[in-house]
Formats: structure tokens, C-alpha cells, sequence
């Protein structure tokens, strides 16, 4: 039986050299293929002697460092499902997120041990992954083998479940199978032509689609390297881009890189290919870029539940404003309302099917069920196909507003200011941002007791802050003395928007 595992498949296209690098750190320490091997191997290890078994959660609430990408990989070798969270989630949300997925084994950093035990209650193992690439996590594996052989999975196997809010504000695990993921790893690093002499600057966070599996596994799939880098900056960027040939960014890492005057062409002689996902990308910033730099950004379009579907070509035409083509391997149709296919040019629904498309969210049959039509993936975005095939994203009819590339739920938000004392309701509404593309913006009304008259926006912000992830907390909060409804009662959110905008 074949190793559907894949961490056999990616380790099968590791070089043959395995004294090449695969990490390169900014103080310029290197981790080649070996040492790739080598430590996560030991990670993988340690799991079995903490009694933990094929198909268990193992969380991690890490910083982006080596180590943090050594434990996925650790993870999918061992069988392991790697449950990735933003470090900046407070406890409302790691709370919900362990109770849900159980996972037996939980990585933190140390500034969370005291919560993560709390959490933990005695029945979830925990150890700590320090902003260094220290901690127990690594002391332990220390004392275990470098020699893994991997464990066999089945191509529906859980590798990897990630957390997408919801319109409902509850969370749902999406489960990525090691099909799903080995599928987009395969077709995306061939689309975009990757090949072992590859550098990728690697600015983006690894506990997402984008950082983790798209930019990583292109890498890994062609025995490339890539500067591993803590976090985005835009001078940064601009030290590195000459070592490069590769970078993958949100489309704020773009407005942000142009407003560099350093940006130029002789900077980015060495570059083959920059792409551009997550969020819309502005046709402002896709021109600027290009006349700055001679390269054309490739934008292409995908979400948590089943990595990348569609891709502007890498030969051919890039067109600002499009994503491009349906990739290898997934369909896409966009439907009327009731399910028909549109005609070209008109806006519809956007539906997905293929093998990188998850198998369902984690403990939620029913709203697996809701979010597919005989196997076809319900998106939430709306777009139209023109003549000649290519899709564009023309908005999105789940209520989600994308910060910077990340997606924030309102729903979420919204009830916890409507159980804020002195607030009667509350809508939250995205509003045009400069930087991040969209800004989170609440708008309330306060309750007319001595709680209300009380209540100011600092507070507001203020609780929120205590409670949720910081790119989630409004950047500007509004008072209303009421929100407009349509007559179904239903919040007329544009509306908000629209009077908003200028704000
Ligand atoms: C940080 N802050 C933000 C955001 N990030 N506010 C709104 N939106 C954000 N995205 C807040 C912080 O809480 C802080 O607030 C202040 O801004 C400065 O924080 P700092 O960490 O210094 O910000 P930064 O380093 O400038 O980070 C901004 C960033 C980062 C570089 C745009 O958010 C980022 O790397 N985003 C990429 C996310 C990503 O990988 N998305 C892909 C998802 P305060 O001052 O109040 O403390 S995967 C996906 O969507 C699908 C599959 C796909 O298609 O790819
Ligand atoms: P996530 O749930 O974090 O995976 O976010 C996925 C969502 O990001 C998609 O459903 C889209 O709404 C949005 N998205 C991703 N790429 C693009 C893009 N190139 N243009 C517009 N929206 C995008």
C-alpha cells in the first residue's frame, strides 16, 4: 500500500544533497534538509513517548521560528493533526479552540503556561515552544533519535485542522486531509514553475493556508530554500529581495513595499516571481508595483477549506483586478441563487470541487452538509468568468471582512459588545483602509440607563481588547441611536458602510 503521508511525498522530492539548506535565518544560522530531517524526527519521536497516537490533535500557539515549522512537519510524519493558532488569540478564543478539538498534546509560549494549564485541566499535555526556538518542547525531543520512518496515512487522514470563524460567530476546524493538502502542494509548485535553485522570501505568519502550507510546501515540494523570516517588514523585504527569486505576500505587504523608495528594478533583478493573495489587490497597487519594478504581481485566490483554486497564469496574461484560472485539478462554477450556472460576465456564486477541497469542519456534520451541493464547496464569494475564462472576485456574500489578510468575522465581535453593559446592539462593518484594505469599525447603540451615558468608545475598545486576538478589536467605533433594518429586520449593513466610509 502506498504512504499517503505527506511528509513521504515532500520528503521524496527533498535533494539529493541533504547538506543543502532548506532555512536560512536573518543572523544567517542555516537548517538544511538534513537537520530538517533530523529534528523532526526527534519531534515525531517524543510524540510516541508521550503516549500520543496517530490522528490525536496536537495545538500549537508559537511564534513563527524553525521550530514552529519542524513541529507541522513532526506532525505529519507522526500522524499527528497540527492545530496552528495566531499568537495574538487570548483566551475566549484558544478556550473555545481546545475545548472543541481536544487535543492531547498543547505547545505554547512560555508568557501563556499558567493560562494553557488552566485550560488544560490536568487532561491535555502541555509544553512550551519559546520565541527563541527553545523551550521544553525541544529539551524533551533532545533526548530522542534523529531516525523516524513515517507513519503510514490514508489520503482522507486529518493532517491539519484549521479554525475559520463563522457567520454564526461560533468556529468551525476545517479538516485538511494529507490528500488535500499533498494536491495543492503538487499542482502549486509546478503552476508557478519552482525548482531547486529557488529562494523564497518568506515574510508571512505560519499558522495560516498562505504562510504554512502554500509558500512552505512549494518549497519543500522542489528541495528549494527559503530566508525564513520572523514576521513581514517592508525594509526588511528590501535588504533580501536581491538574495531572492520568489516572494508571496498579502496585498498589504505590496502597498506597503511601494511606498519604499528603495523599490526599484536593478533591486529586484534577481526575482522571477512575486504572488499576491488572501485579499483583494488594489489595480493601483498591482500598476505601481509593476512600474516600480518591471514585474507583473501573479494574483491568485483560495481560502482556509481548501488552499488555492484559481491562479493568474505564469506564462501568460496576468491581469490586475482578475485571479485567473481554475488550477489543475479544481473545478469552479458560479451559480445563480437557486444553483443554475451563470452566464459569462454576470456574478454569481463562487462553488469549488476537487481533491484540496477539505473534508468537512471538525465535529459539525450538519454544517459540512449546509456548506456543499452534491460535492461542490459553497465559497461565500461572489464573482463573475469573463469571455475568456478569467475569474474575478467581485465581493463576497459571507459576512467577513479581510484586515491585512486576515479575516474577521463581525458576528464574533458583535456579541461581545452586545454583552457589554450599556449597549443595546452593536454592527460591525468593514470600512476602506489605506494599509490593511479593510478596517474593522463597529457601530453601537448604547442603552439609555446611567450604563450608556457611561460608555465611551475607549471602553469599548478597551474590553474587547481583553477578550480578543488585537487585529479583530475595531479600529474606530460610532454611536447610533439606532441601527437601519430593512423590513425582515435584517441590519442594513451597506448602508452603514456607505454613510461610514468617509469616516
Ligand atoms: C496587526 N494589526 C492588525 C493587523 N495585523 N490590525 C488589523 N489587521 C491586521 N492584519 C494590529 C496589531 O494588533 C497592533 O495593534 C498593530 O496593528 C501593529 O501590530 P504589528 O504586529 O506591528 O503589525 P504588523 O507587523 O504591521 O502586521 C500587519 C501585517 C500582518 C504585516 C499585515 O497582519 C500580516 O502579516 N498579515 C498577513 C496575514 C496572512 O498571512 N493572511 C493569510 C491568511 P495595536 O497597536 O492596537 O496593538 S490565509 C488565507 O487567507 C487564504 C487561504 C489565502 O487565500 O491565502
Ligand atoms: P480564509 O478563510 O482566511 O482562508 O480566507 C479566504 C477568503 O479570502 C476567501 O473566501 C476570499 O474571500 C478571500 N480571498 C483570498 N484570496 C483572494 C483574492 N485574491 N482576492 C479576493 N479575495 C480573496
Amino acid at each position: 500500500m502506498i504512504n499517503e503521508n505527506l511528509y513521504a511525498l515532500l520528503q521524496s522530492h527533498f535533494p539529493k544533497d541533504s547538506n543543502k539548506p532548506c532555512l536560512i535565518l536573518p543572523d544567517g544560522r542555516i537548517w538544511t534538509y538534513a537537520d530538517i530531517e533530523r529534528a523532526s524526527g526527534r519531534i515525531a519521536n517524543l510524540f510516541a513517548a508521550l503516549d500520543l497516537v496517530p490522528g490525536d490533535r496536537v495545538a500549537a500557539q508559537v511564534e513563527k521560528t524553525p521550530e514552529a515549522l519542524l513541529l507541522y512537519l513532526a506532525c505529519l510524519r507522526a500522524g499527528m493533526v497540527f492545530l496552528p493558532m495566531n499568537p495574538a488569540y487570548q483566551r475566549h478564543e484558544i478556550s473555545y479552540f481546545l475545548a472543541d478539538a481536544r487535543p492531547g498534546l498543547f505547545v505554547c509560549r512560555p508568557q501563556m503556561r499558567g493560562l494553557a494549564d488552566e485550560m488544560a485541566k490536568g487532561v491535555i499535555k502541555v509544553l512550551e515552544l519559546n520565541d527563541d526556538g527553545r523551550g521544553s518542547l525541544i529539551a524533551a525531543a533532545a533526548a530522542h533519535r534523529d531516525a523516524h520512518s513515517v507513519v503510514a496515512r490514508k489520503g482522507d487522514d486529518i493532517a491539519s485542522i484549521l479554525y475559520t470563524s463563522g457567520t454564526t460567530g461560533r468556529p468551525k476546524g476545517a479538516m485538511l486531509s494529507h490528500r488535500n493538502l499533498a494536491a495543492n502542494a503538487k499542482v502549486l509548485s509546478a503552476y508557478w514553475h519552482f525548482q531547486p535553485h529557488d529562494v523564497l522570501l518568506h515574510m508571512l505568519p505560519t499558522f495560516h493556508v498562505h504562510g504554512l502550507f502554500v509558500a512552505s510546501h512549494c518549497v519543500l515540494m522542489s528541495g528549494a530554500a527559503m530566508l525564513f523570516e520572523p514576521n513581514f517588514n517592508a525594509r526588511r523585504a528590501l535588504d533580501l529581495l536581491p538574495r531572492a527569486t520568489v516572494f508571496m505576500g498579502v496585498p498589504t505587504y505590496y502597498v506597503r513595499l511601494i511606498k519604499e523608495p528603495g523599490l526599484t528594478k536593478a533591486l529586484c533583478a534577481r526575482m522571477r516571481l512575486f504572488v499576491s493573495g488572501s485579499a483583494p489587490l488594489l489595480s493601483e497597487t498591482f500598476e505601481e508595483f509593476r512600474t516600480r519594478t518591471g514585474h507583473t504581481i501573479l494574483e491568485r485566490y483560495g481560502m482556509t477549506e481548501g488552499g488555492m483554486f484559481t491562479s493568474n497564469p505564469y506564462a501568460g496574461e496576468r491581469r490586475g483586478g482578475t485571479v485567473g484560472f481554475p488550477l489543475p485539478g479544481t473545478e469552479l462554477r458560479i451559480v445563480d441563487d437557486q444553483g443554475h450556472p451563470v452566464a459569462d460576465a454576470t456574478v454569481g456564486n463562487i462553488e469549488v470541487r476537487g481533491e484540496n477541497v477539505f473534508i468537512g469542519y471538525w465535529g459539525m456534520p450538519e454544517k459540512t452538509a449546509e456548506e456543499f451541493t452534491d460535492g461542490w464547496f459553497k465559497t461565500g464569494d461572489m464573482g463573475s468568468r469573463n469571455p475568456d475564462g478569467y475569474i474575478s472576485i467581485i465581493g463576497r456574500s459571507k459576512d467577513l471582512i479581510i484586515s491585512g489578510g486576515l479575516n474577521v468575522y463581525p458576528k464574533e465581535i458583535e456579541e461581545i459588545i452586545d454583552a457589554l453593559p450599556g449597549v443595546t446592539e452593536s454592527a460591525v462593518i468593514g470600512l476602506p483602509h489605506p494599509d490593511f484594505g479593510e478596517a474593522v469599525c463597529a457601530v453601537v447603540v448604547k442603552s439609555k440607563d446611567e450604563k450608556g451615558l457611561a460608555l465611551g468608545a475607549a471602553d469599548i475598545i478597551g474590553e474587547l481588547k481583553k477578550q480578543l486576538a488585537n487585529f479583530k478589536v475595531p479600529k474606530q467605533v460610532f454611536f447610533a441611536t439606532e441601527l437601519p433594518r430593512n423590513s425582515m429586520g435584517k441590519v442594513q449593513k451597506n448602508e452603514l458602510r456607505q454613510k461610514h466610509a468617509s469616516a
